[in-house]
């Protein structure tokens, strides 16, 4: 066996590609006997791997205030058209609450006060539109690490889905990430934008800032939160309205 087959023998095992890269792949590489025997085969393929990994966990440039952009525009879609939503905006989110759900052991059903009362993080970030304007803006908000910690993922959960309160059409918005951007630090749920309140046009009351990936994955009104094993029951199966719809990718590095 060649080392190059090797590599992709061992980044496959790791489920780095299409489906994207596992958290809790290490652990399953690691004590399968297949899996000790390349790790042992060299220290380039463990690299590879290695080096892949932390691309992903590099963190996206932050910024200073002064850099803040005087004006951060609204995209998609800027108001939910739904009585349910109408109803928790016209009283400030009050009797709201997120679900979190799927494959967690500890269901949670949490309200805005209670996520506000949780740690937060404070970041300042450049967002990037796949239509081609970017902004820089703050945000602050939940790490959604923390949170996914308190739900107690179950082993088999590989995606996390956002369940957002609006829709093109026929056509719910959703959004979903990898458990490598699930745990990224900069990845956040976020209920304030630019010191304030995150106003109904960017999301509120609780929006996705993922840092590493482009605008489209930034999930606004999200409304629950669900692990899940594969993103193939869902919708259009791709992971995403723009991904089911339009054919934009799943994994919108940048
Ligand atoms: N729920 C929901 N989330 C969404 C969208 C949307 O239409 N609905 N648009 C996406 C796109 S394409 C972009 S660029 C950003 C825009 O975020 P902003 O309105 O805060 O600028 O939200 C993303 N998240
Ligand atoms: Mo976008």
């Amino acid at each position: 066996m060649t080392l190059h087959l090797t590599r992709r023998r061992l980044i496959g095992s790791l489920g780095v590609g299409a489906g994207g890269l596992m958290l809790s792949g290490c652990d399953k590489v690691a004590s399968s006997s297949t899996g000790q025997a390349l790790l042992g085969l060299g220290e380039k393929a463990t690299y590879s791997a290695q080096r892949l990994i932390s691309n992903r966990a590099a963190l996206a440039q932050e910024f200073s205030a002064a850099d803040m952009s005087p004006v951060f525009r609204t995209n998609g879609n800027t108001q939910p058209a739904s009585a349910d939503y109408a109803a928790h905006a016209a009283n400030n989110f009050a009797d709201w609450r997120l679900a979190v759900d799927g494959l967690v052991a500890n269901p949670m059903s949490l309200s805005l006060a209670q996520i506000r009362g949780l740690p937060r993080r404070t970041q300042i970030t450049r967002h990037d539109c796949v239509e081609g304007w970017s902004a820089i803006g703050q945000w602050t908000g939940l790490p959604l690490g923390m949170l996914l910690k308190q739900a107690k993922l179950r082993r088999d959960a590989r995606y996390i889905v956002f369940h957002c309160a609006d829709t093109f059409g026929d056509h719910p918005y959703y959004e979903s990430i990898d458990l490598i951007d699930a745990f990224h630090p900069q990845t956040i749920l976020a209920w304030g934008m630019n010191g304030q309140t995150l106003s109904v046009g960017h999301g509120a009351p609780l929006r996705l800032r993922v840092e590493r990936q482009l605008g489209y994955k930034q999930a606004k009104y999200v409304m629950r939160v669900e692990a899940v094993a594969t993103l193939a029951g869902l919708y259009g199966g791709k992971g995403g309205y723009w991904e089911d719809n339009v054919g934009y990718q799943w994994y919108a590095g940048i």
